[in-house]
């Protein structure tokens, strides 16, 4: 009975979190990786703002900096405030509103935080940054040079079940992935291409592992079709990887940048749409419910947009 009762109160805090789209109406959010640890969950988006009347030249997405969000009660994201702003980065340029899609992972006790920004030397393609922190809500210390050997947006981190961790970044139609070393701020080989994506591979990856199967889901575009998330498979995280078809029909969002998490038992996609502001460019973070066929593949997600 009792466990039936837990059973049922895990099953209705999952629900309230997929019921609640969008999940924040305050500011605009985009790019969401949802992450649990010890039992909370936790979003990692990025921050879609308008463009400052005085910006010459802004940017396709106006974004200059991250917040970090919490499921209070099952029912409530509390919204952290600004974990970095672009003009802290270390090794940033200055006002260059392209803070992109980061994660944060947790090894040890420690939590390490990466994000993709544009270095101060002007060169045209981004770079990853790191931070850690004894929290998974900060406040962060950002490591004062990017991560050598790699230049990328979108970072999507792995820890394996014998504590190795991967990088996985690309963008651009390549996606990559490296091993980590020990003390996460570095990669310990060159960046390995990732083979046997489909032709419309466009950005972002979110690794994850099940049943010894690691997952690897990405935003593809097709010329006729625009854009959609696909997932791909493998025995080793290193690849190779087995294209194995789509999670979710193109709905317009302009990108899809999303995650996927297993929370009180069930699977979770998180994701954006513009439901507040009726525009691409100002998204605001979703979640449906995501599940596996008994072989391990995955069903295809309705959005359950209004
Ligand atoms: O939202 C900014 C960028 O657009 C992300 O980093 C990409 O994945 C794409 O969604």
């Amino acid at each position: 009975m009792k466990k039936l009762l837990l059973l049922y109160l895990a099953m209705t805090i999952s629900s309230l979190v997929v019921s609640q789209n969008p999940l924040v109406t305050h500011i605009y959010t985009a790019d969401p990786t949802a992450r649990v640890f010890d039992g909370q969950l936790y979003l990692y988006p990025s921050h879609d703002v308008v463009p400052p009347a005085d910006l010459k030249n802004p940017p396709r997405f106006c974004m200059p900096d991250y917040h970090i969000f919490s499921l209070e009660n099952g029912n409530t994201w509390r919204d952290h405030g600004v974990v970095l702003d672009q003009n802290e980065v270390p090794w940033g340029a200055k006002n260059s509103y392209g803070m992109w899609a980061p994660d944060c992972i947790k090894k040890g006790n420690k939590y390490y935080y990466y994000y993709p920004a544009s270095p101060e030397d002007g060169s045209a393609f981004r770079r990853i940054g790191v931070g850690l922190s004894n929290s998974p809500t900060g406040p962060f210390k950002w490591e004062k040079n990017y991560i050598d050997g790699v230049s990328g947006i979108d970072p999507g981190l792995l820890l394996d079940d014998d504590d190795h961790a991967y990088l996985f970044f690309g963008g651009g139609h390549e996606l990559y992935v490296a091993p980590l070393a020990e003390n996460m701020k570095a990669i310990t080989q060159k960046p390995l291409l990732i083979e046997g994506l489909p032709a419309g591979y466009k950005e972002g990856s979110f690794p994850f592992k099940k049943d010894s199967v690691y997952y690897l889901t990405f935003a593809h575009v097709f010329a006729d079709e625009g854009y959609t998330i696909g997932y791909a498979t493998s025995d080793s995280p290193m690849g190779p990887y087995t294209y194995q078809g789509k999670i979710m029909d193109n709905i317009d969002n302009g990108t899809n940048h999303h995650s996927v998490v297993k929370y009180k038992d069930r699977w979770i996609l998180f994701y954006h749409w513009w439901d507040i502001s009726g525009q691409n460019k100002l998204r605001s973070m979703r979640a449906d419910y995501m599940e596996f066929k008994p072989d391990g593949t995955i069903r295809k997600v309705t959005p359950t947009l209004r």
